[in-house]
């Protein structure tokens, strides 16, 4: 299998990778990926994992590390299980966190896919430790995915980032407001998924939560392409207004990571990489992106916010970039 060559790019992949996968685990698993990630107070960075046992259906567990690249301490059990039976919409497992930290909740709010019988949906939870968790519930029902707070109000209301999927056309990203993280309106489209031929064509979904900068709240998101051989996910670049973050104010034409390392590219579902989280060094420009590869294993990939704002000015899709 090639491995990814060593041109000069905006995202590098680390030379560990990968850095977790069910080997790693103190319990019996399938395949750990799509991590939520966060900088705690101490210094550590914590992922929490989706972990898929061999029932087909999904957990998640919190991984911490001093330096966030080896060192893993893995929970000795399931940090956080579906719980059916208060929560119908959890019946077939959750999937895919996202963790933002609400100064003005002192908490950890993890938004997450709910598996229902009737499709996924989007549930949050808040926490202040990572063990004991309140549960919100089902705030967006199915089918929507790939959600994620910002950590403060904007004009006095929480917003969602989210992804319906519509029975029919194109699957877009919306944002959503809620006077108290429960009831959510004003729903909003915000980037549309291209046509034809485009990378991000049909379908695309938030990956990380979004990054605040001086220019704009950074969207990291994916475009899943349908090809004959299956789905390509690979990963663009937007930017929202910092205090009406409903407006785009540009959006990549280029993806800038795609699979492409033997383990991105090879798994139980091969050719995917998916970030759910990230966490900013000490220098606050390093973006150290932890994605799942091949819904098999978890690896990180680094760049720098400057370069990546500089980069999305030049390669910005002219006209209104949030209708692609
Ligand atoms: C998406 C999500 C992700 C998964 C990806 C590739 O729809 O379900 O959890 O990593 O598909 O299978």
């Amino acid at each position: 299998m090639q491995q990814p060559d060593q041109r000069r790019r905006l995202v590098n992949r680390h030379a560990n990778n990968p850095l977790l996968t069910a080997f790693d685990w103190p319990y019996f698993v399938n395949t750990v990926f799509n991590p939520g990630a966060i900088r705690l107070i101490s210094g550590e960075t914590l992922l929490l994992c989706r972990v898929e046992d061999c029932t087909g259906i999904s957990h998640l567990c919190a991984a911490r590390s001093d330096n966030g690249i080896d060192g893993w301490r893995v929970d000795p059990q399931p940090t956080l299980m579906a719980d059916p039976e208060h929560f119908p919409e959890e019946y077939w497992g959750i999937e895919d966190p996202r963790v933002v930290w609400l100064p003005e909740r002192e908490s950890y709010a993890v938004t997450y896919t709910c598996y229902s019988q009737r499709g996924p949906g989007v549930s949050l939870a808040l926490t202040e430790d990572f063990r004991h968790f309140e549960r919100l519930g089902n705030i967006m029902p199915a089918e929507n995915k790939d959600a994620a707070l910002l950590p403060r109000k904007i004009n006095g209301r929480w917003v969602l980032i989210h992804r319906p999927v519509p029975a029919q056309g194109r699957a877009h990203i919306w944002m959503s407001f809620s006077p108290d993280l429960k009831h959510w309106g004003d729903h909003t489209l915000v980037l549309t998924a291209r046509r034809g031929a485009w990378w991000d064509a049909n379908k695309i979904g938030l990956s990380t939560p979004l990054i605040e900068t001086p220019e704009g709240w950074l969207m990291l998101y994916h475009g899943a392409r349908v090809t004959p051989a299956g789905c390509l996910y690979r990963l663009g670049l937007a930017l929202f207004d910092l205090d009406d973050p409903t407006r785009c104010l540009q959006r990549s034409t280029k993806w800038i990571m795609g699979p492409e390392a033997a383990y991105e590219r090879t798994g139980d579902v091969g050719d995917v990489v998916f970030p759910c989280g990230y966490v900013i060094k000490d220098d606050d420009d390093t973006l150290n992106v932890y994605y799942g590869a091949a819904d098999t294993s978890i690896a990180l990939a680094s760049g720098s916010i400057r370069e990546m704002l500089d980069w999305l000015r030049e390669n910005n899709t002219p006209g209104d970039p949030r209708d692609g």
